[in-house]
């Protein structure tokens, strides 16, 4: 973990206003973003939910640009940083520094020296980079000094959830279940569908209400679906020495990677969603995130992603997926 700069963090002063960015994947992300709006008494519109698409985080600079006033600080939480957004980022935070505004960071994703260099270190505070303890919600915690029962109580449940730590009581793994199902569900929403949702729940969690009904029957309503793609996802997998990669569309990232570690008997299992053409990484032993990496994506050791080109590869033909999977595996084959 890296620390930029001062460790204390002034709380007593009530900013003024503030933008929270963060990630629009998981209870993570959505939860940090919860902690800040509960924090300052921010309006679930005070909050946009990014991802690491280099398109899609245009347009969240578009509608960051519109709420930017002078004054306003920036928190930036579970998300890190690749080579396609590292300048989108250093045109916001330097926004803010010009009207005056503070920028802080916490994330816990694996970060390179170029971001740690032309990012982190314009922020105020940047609690960054590949972190064994805690996830970007318990950071965030931290930093802001909450203690309250509600917030300890739902930091035992992120921290289990990002960690894919199986919990040990009934409830609780439902309550994960419910939010792995719902954000895969979401993600398959257009993109103002899903940052509208995705708000709604900041807005629940914010004011101490761990699962909020329309989550639970959404999540309930994709069950079936996500077994489903399950299924398909192991009918295509294909295996080479330690590394298989299956291909279906909106599935538990967790669930699709471990099925795939079961069935071909491997460690790194990936994979690839073939609508979003996004491939997702989980290992046990290996550090997978070197091959995300060589893809332009990033992560953890043991959970990384990255973003396939659509122009070279189109996973809605048999030939397009034949040729990335074969590119992975290859690179697998040489990188662990
Ligand atoms: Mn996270």
């Amino acid at each position: 973990m890296t620390q930029m700069k001062s460790r204390k963090f002034k709380t007593g002063k009530r900013l003024p206003k503030a933008i929270v960015i963060t990630h629009i994947a998981d209870l993570d992300g959505i939860l940090s973003g919860a902690l800040i709006m509960r924090k300052y008494n921010l309006s679930k519109n005070d909050v946009l939910f990014a991802d690491y698409n280099k398109e899609k985080l245009l347009e969240i600079e578009k509608m960051f640009n519109k709420k930017l006033k002078k004054g306003v600080s920036l928190f930036i939480t579970d998300i890190g940083v690749n080579t396609s957004t590292i300048n989108i980022f250093k045109r916001m935070i330097l926004k803010v520094k010009k009207n005056k505004g503070k920028v802080f960071w916490f994330d816990h994703h694996t970060w390179n020296n170029e971001a740690l260099e032309k990012l982190a270190s314009l922020c105020d505070i940047a609690v960054v980079n590949e972190n064994k303890l805690f996830c970007a919600a318990e950071i965030t915690a931290k930093e802001l000094e909450l203690k309250d029962e509600f917030t300890k109580k739902i930091l035992k449940v992120v921290h289990l959830s990002d960690f894919n730590i199986k919990p040990k009581d009934k409830k609780t793994k439902q309550l994960i279940g419910y939010y792995v199902l719902a954000t895969t569900y979401y993600s398959s929403f257009n993109d103002k569908k899903r940052q509208k949702i995705t708000r709604n729940i900041a807005e629940q969690l914010s004011k101490s209400i761990f699962t909020p009904k329309f989550l639970v029957n959404d999540a309930k309503k994709f069950e079936r679906i996500n077994e489903i793609h399950l299924k398909e996802l192991l009918s295509t997998i294909k295996k080479s020495g330690t590394s298989a990669v299956g291909f279906t569309k909106y599935v538990s990232t967790n669930q699709a990677c471990e099925a795939i570690q079961r069935f071909a008997n491997v460690d790194v299992g990936i994979y690839v969603n073939t609508e979003t053409n996004k491939a997702h990484l989980r290992s046990k032993v290996a550090d997978c995130s070197v091959i995300s990496r060589s893809f332009g994506g990033g992560g953890h050791p043991h959970a990384s992603a990255f973003e396939i080109n659509k122009k070279m590869y189109n996973l809605r033909l048999k030939e397009g997926r034949e040729k990335i999977s074969d590119e992975i595996l290859k690179r697998a084959s040489k990188l662990l």
